[in-house]
Order: C-alpha cells, then sequence, then structure tokens
C-alpha cells in the first residue's frame, strides 16, 4: 500500500507586523517509509501475526509486505495444527507463511513449540510415562522441519499462572519443572542455529509472574541450559503500560538474554474515541521506546496486522481497535507513534512570505491511492487565520450506483473544533467526526459530487483532515 500526501499549495502568510508559520504534516505519517526500514535503522525489527486465511487477503498483505520485516504464525505453528495426532505431521499451513515471510524478506518466529493451549487431546491424554518422549519426538521433528528458517522459537508458551507458580498441564504434571529444561535442550539439539525463548504475558513488568520467569531463567543460564532470550507478549490495555517495564527488560538482558516484545496489542473500550486512540499511541510510543533504549531489546511484534485481524474482540466483547490499523487498514495514531518512536519524521513544509494581508491561508490535498472497492474520491481545502478556520470538502460519487443518503467519517486534527457547519451536519465537534447530508443533498448520482464546509476554531495545527470514509468504504 502507498500513500502520498502532496501538498499542492501551501501558502503561510504574513501578519501585519510578525512573522506566523504554516506547518503541513503528512496526517497519516506514512510518507513512504515503512516500520520495518525505520526499526532496522535501529538496531532491531518490527513484526507482525499473520494467519493462513490472512495471506489472501491482498490489502492486508501489501501493509505486511511494506511495514514488517519479522513474522509470527499467529497458529500455524502450534502443536494443534502440526501434530494433529500421535506421529502424525501437518507443516502445510506453517509453511505458506514461511513462503509468504521468505518472498517478502521476513524473518519468522517460531511460536509455538510447547503450550498447555492448542494442544491435542491425544496428548493430554497420554500416559505420564509417555508425555516426555511426545514432547521430545514433537519439538525434534517441528524444529528439524523449520530449521534454519526460524529466526527464533518460543520453546515453551506461557509455563506460569499469575502468581509466579508453574502452571498446571500436561508436561508440568508429567515431568515438574524440569520439562522446561528439556524442551529448550531438545530444540538446541534439533536446530542449534535458532534463538530458544520463553514467552509469557503479564510478565512485562515487576510482579510475582515477571519474577518467577527471571527465577527460572537465572536457573537455566547457570545450569548451561541453552536458553537466548525471553518473550513479554505485551497484551496491553490502553493506559497501563507497566512503568516498571524497561527495568524489567533490562533485568532479563543483564542475565545475559534477549527479550522481544512477541505479541503487542493495545485494548481499547468501544468504541475508540480521539481520546483513547491517541492514549494508544502514547503506549506504542512507550514500548517502542523501552525496547530502544534496552541494546539487547531485538524487536518488537504486534499480534496481527490491523484491528480487523486481532483476537481481542473476540475474547473481550465490548474491547477491541488494539491494533495501529483500523479494520479498512488505514494507520491510526499509534502507528504515527510508532513510526515517530523509531524515528521517522512527519512530512512538515515550512514557507514564509510576506504581504500586507492578514490572513494565513494553507490548502492541502491528500490524495492516496485507491483502496479495493473505492467508490468515492474527496478534496478538500482549508482556510485559516489565528485561531480559526474554515474548510470545504466536495466528495464525487465514483461508483457506479447512486448514493441515497450518505455519511463521511473523518479525522479533525488535533486542537480543532467545528463551531458551525453547512450543507451537512457534523458531529461530534472534534476527533473522529462524522459529516451528514443535510435533506436537500443526500442524493448523489454516479459522477456527481456534493460539497458541504464548516468553521472550526483551532491551536495552531491547521492540517486539513484526511482518512476519508463514505458509508463505511475508504474513499482515494
Ligand atoms: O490469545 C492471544 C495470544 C496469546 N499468546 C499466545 C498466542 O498464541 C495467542 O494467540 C491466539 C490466536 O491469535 C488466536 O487465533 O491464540 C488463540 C488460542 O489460544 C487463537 O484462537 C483460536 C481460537 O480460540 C480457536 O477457536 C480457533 O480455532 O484460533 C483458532 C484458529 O483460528
Amino acid at each position: 500500500m502507498s500513500r502520498t500526501s502532496n501538498v499542492l499549495a501551501a501558502t503561510a502568510v504574513l501578519a501585519v507586523g510578525g512573522l506566523l508559520l504554516a506547518g503541513v504534516t503528512d496526517p497519516a505519517g506514512a510518507a513512504g517509509t515503512g516500520l520495518k526500514t525505520l526499526a532496522e535503522a535501529k538496531g532491531i525489527y518490527f513484526g507482525t501475526a499473520l494467519t493462513q486465511s490472512n495471506l489472501s487477503n491482498g490489502t492486508l498483505t501489501a501493509v505486511a509486505g511494506a511495514q514488517f520485516d519479522m513474522v509470527t504464525p499467529g497458529n500455524e505453528m502450534k502443536w494443534d495444527t502440526t501434530e494433529p495426532s500421535n506421529g502424525s505431521y501437518n507443516f502445510g499451513p506453517g509453511d505458506q507463511i514461511v513462503s509468504f515471510a521468505q518472498s517478502h524478506g521476513m524473518r519468522v518466529r517460531g511460536h509455538n513449540l510447547v503450550w498447555h493451549s492448542q494442544l491435542p487431546g491425544w496428548v493430554s491424554s497420554l500416559p505420564s510415562n509417555q508425555v516426555q518422549g511426545a514432547m521430545e519426538a514433537h519439538i525434534t521433528t517441528e524444529a528439524t522441519h523449520y530449521k534454519g528458517k526460524v529466526y527464533a522459537w518460543d520453546v515453551v508458551n506461557e509455563p506460569f499462572n499469575e502468581d509466579g507458580s508453574l502452571r498446571a498441564d500436561a508436561f508440568s504434571n508429567a515431568m515438574g519443572s524440569g520439562y522446561l529444561a528439556d524442551a529448550l535442550r531438545t530444540a538446541h539439539a534439533a536446530d542449534p542455529n535458532a534463538k530458544l525463548y520463553l514467552n509469557d504475558y503479564n510478565i512485562e513488568g515487576q510482579n510475582a509472574k515477571s519474577d518467577a520467569m527471571y527465577r527460572l531463567v537465572s536457573q537455566l543460564k547457570s545450569q548451561g541450559v541453552p536458553i537466548d532470550g525471553v518473550g513479554l507478549e505485551s497484551h496491553f490495555i490502553v493506559g497501563q503500560v507497566p512503568s516498571s517495564m524497561r527495568a524489567n527488560m533490562q533485568r532479563f538482558t543483564a542475565l545475559g538474554l534477549d527479550v522481544a516484545v512477541t505479541e503487542l496489542d493495545d485494548r481499547i473500550q468501544l468504541p475508540a474515541n480521539s481520546g483513547t486512540l491517541a492514549q494508544q499511541a502514547t503506549d506504542y510510543a512507550a514500548v517502542v521506546n523501552n525496547c530502544l533504549a534496552v541494546s539487547r531489546c531485538v524487536g518488537v511484534s504486534q499480534w496481527g496486522v490491523g484491528d480487523a485481524d486481532s483476537w481481542i474482540p473476540g475474547t473481550f466483547p465490548g474491547q477491541g481497535a488494539a491494533t495501529m490499523y483500523d479494520n479498512n487498514y488505514q494507520p491510526k495514531p499509534a502507528y504515527d507513534a510508532t513510526s515517530t518512536a523509531l524515528g521517522g519524521s512527519t512530512t512538515t513544509t515550512t514557507t514564509t512570505t510576506t504581504t500586507t494581508t492578514t490572513t494565513t491561508t494553507t490548502t492541502t490535498t491528500t490524495t492516496t491511492s485507491p483502496p479495493p472497492n473505492s467508490t468515492c474520491t474527496v478534496t478538500d481545502s482549508v482556510n485559516a487565520w489565528n485561531t480559526g478556520l474554515t474548510e470545504s470538502v466536495t466528495v464525487t460519487n465514483t461508483g457506479t450506483a447512486a448514493i441515497n443518503g450518505w455519511s463521511l467519517a473523518f479525522t479533525l486534527a488535533g486542537g480543532q473544533t467545528v463551531t458551525s457547519a453547512w450543507n451537512a451536519t457534523i458531529s461530534p465537534a472534534g476527533g473522529q467526526v462524522t459529516a451528514k447530508n443535510v435533506g436537500y443533498n443526500g442524493s448523489v448520482a454516479p459522477g456527481a459530487s456534493v460539497s458541504f464546509g464548516f468553521q472550526a476554531t483551532h491551536t495552531g495545527n491547521t492540517s486539513a483532515p484526511g482518512d476519508f470514509t463514505l458509508n463505511g468504504t475508504r474513499c482515494a
């Protein structure tokens, strides 16, 4: 996906006797540099989870290929897929993810070899004296199959309870805590070059669970067990990134281990609003900055490409909007914040001229490569002065069907508040707003256009909005 923001005319004009600067900022922060490129320049990777069904979504795969350089299969390397019955292996789905990654220059985090969940019933039903053999055979077969193709393995996933006690499952019940070292040694024997991880959730900050992980990996290191890293899943609730996350990462890396943010998302009570999306952006930046600040933090992976791919709504009803991309794969504020934290710059044009007029005029037109099925285009222009602006918006029906009643969603620049509108009703007054037709202009024939406008106050950011969605469909 490529998005471009063309500033057709940006004239910043002088108020009598003083200079005014007009900054025109690419609203999506996506001026062309993918997160992976920025991350690589900082010495880390930026990854995503992908599932087999994701691979047939062209919009999703275009974003994934452009933005990410590490892939974690969402489900395809788990035991229930790879060995659904004893000794019978199925690597087809995982192979498809690996092949997508390879053809897009992405590396792969293998996820996972041993986990209490998505574990086929036959394993749990084994007599306990057969579990070790089954576990070792599974690890050896899978890690050998993917030898040389995975950068890292989550060898054991989620071994702890919240209080730091060892989770009871088929493996700990049969082998006690010794299964962890056994699993790591077995994986190392099969693929000595893969980085071997233990991965868990709610170990991002310092707490009983991360203390238990810390004690475990300290012990494994001192015993010479092959372990390379600890994965911090990082399934956060908006506004709740632990303040101790950086220090927690540092104590693991001080043991000579890598750390990685392996499954980042940040869930919001739906519907999201400009405030929660802004907090989410702050959270994403905090996580990225934590990784950048810790020298052995090797990378950050998000769990899924966009909100439409996230596990959150299915598991936490009423919550979602947990990723950097909305349901239409348009970048959200969290994307911009991530890009900025990685050292990306938004496109800012500053022009100064001298005239005798007293207004500042900024005209920005944003053009976007048409998403599939796009049936609309939008042009907009802004006239701004010290604290206010007016904007004209023209929507064209580029589809083949007549529109009968329209609803145009877009996001106002930060600090802008609508005070009046014409030829449309607009609500709410700021943030993510929706303009709806009034009685006389709801019908728009194919090829026809409709225009409306509004007046707003601003606090310095006079950018025109972008990212228009008409009746639920992204406009070009
Ligand atoms: O639960 C979120 C993640 C927590 N850490 C480990 C990850 O492996 C885990 O991923 C999720 C997948 O994103 C989900 O897609 O793991 C879930 C299972 O624990 C996955 O959900 C399962 C559904 O529960 C099944 O009903 C479904 O058949 O996905 C399966 C495949 O679509």
